[in-house]
């Protein structure tokens, strides 16, 4: 009896004692979650606003909370809802974001103003980074991350998410970077930025997103879990305030089409070009413009994995709290 009293008492002062404020709200089971030490994983919403059509964004982002779930860790999926960041939605929270045609994409630079305005947004990698890392979170999963984009050299479209990276101590899973981005610029800015990103797996490739192969050499490579959650371990440890980036190959069986999305986004990316699509436009229509001219399937790849980035991205998070133990 005491034993289960103390146990209410302690979710109950864990949750009182939750860094939630004003213009922050940590979801209550999420923060029993990091007061107890157990295995939490933050996901990204631009994808669900901005990254996927209704209503495959809304089924995804369901998924890859059930596949967390099932690996035994708490997903807290972040967002920016009625001017609060919000770390861990509802269903019906993310039902909202799946569907409004309004919500703006939330990176580093937009979140003063579209928490000023009291607007909603899905936030970016960069965006959720900042979020993730305020509530406690050390690892968060996603598709794929922004980059330097083609001609990012004359254009200076450099993604937030690498300087973000460079300042804020999270480990990032992700498939590599797509080749609508310029592959070898945004590792040589990775670099520069101070980022350690390795490879996850036996691959001496960098992956590309819908292929395992980029032709550029990965820095580094871990070979499972607990390798990553060294790596994430002693990053802490030497208080380096930079991130990890951990690339994880699309699995075997939906790499094949690779190849055919590839060509797609040589396609899209002209065309984005001619019609002079730029700044935070430019993936989303990009994104877009390769999912129709694949026929969806690089709608198809790009679900399938997430969910691998997500299970993988658990037992990374589940192999760092045991290490934390
Ligand atoms: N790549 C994808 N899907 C996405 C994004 C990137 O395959 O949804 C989103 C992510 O949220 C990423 C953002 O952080 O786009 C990068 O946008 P930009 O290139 O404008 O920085
Ligand atoms: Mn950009």
């Amino acid at each position: 009896m005491l034993g289960k009293l103390s146990s209410t008492l302690q979710r109950y002062i864990s949750a009182t004692s939750c860094r939630s404020d004003v213009l922050f709200k940590i979801h209550p089971t999420v923060c029993e979650a990091l007061a107890e030490h157990r295995p939490v994983v933050a996901l990204e919403s631009t994808i669900i606003t901005h990254g996927m059509p209704y209503p495959q964004n809304l089924s995804t982002a369901k998924e890859v909370e059930e596949i967390v779930k099932a690996e035994g860790v708490i997903p807290a999926t972040v967002a920016v809802l009625e001017g609060k960041v919000h770390v861990g939605l509802s269903s019906d929270e993310l039902d909202f974001l799946a569907r409004s045609k309004t919500t703006l994409k939330v990176s580093r630079r937009d979140l003063p103003y579209v928490i000023s305005k009291g607007l909603s947004g899905g936030t970016t990698v960069s965006g959720t980074m900042i979020a993730a890392h305020k509530a406690g979170i050390s690892v968060f999963v996603t598709g794929g991350i922004g980059g330097v984009h083609r001609d990012g050299e004359n254009t200076l479209d450099v993604s937030a998410d690498l300087t973000e990276l460079g300042r804020t101590p999270i480990a990032v899973v992700s498939a590599g970077i797509k080749s609508i981005l310029d592959i070898g610029r945004t590792l040589e800015f990775l670099e520069t930025q101070g980022v350690c990103v390795a490879t996850y797996g036996e691959s001496k490739s960098f992956p590309a997103f819908f292929s395992q192969k980029s032709g550029y050499t990965s820095p580094y490579n871990v070979l499972n879990s607990e390798e990553a959650a060294e790596l994430i371990v002693c990053t802490h440890s030497l208080g380096l305030q930079s991130g990890v980036l951990l690339a994880v190959p699309i699995p075997d069986e939906h790499a094949s089409a690779g190849q055919q999305i590839e060509d797609a986004i040589q396609a899209a990316v002209k065309e984005a070009r001619l019609k002079g699509i730029r700044g935070r436009d430019v993936t989303p229509f990009i994104l877009h413009r390769v999912n129709k001219l694949t026929e969806g399937q690089s709608l198809r790849a790009n679900i399938a994995l997430i969910h691998n980035n997500a299970l993988v991205g658990s037992q990374i998070a589940r192999a760092l709290a045991e290490r934390m133990h």
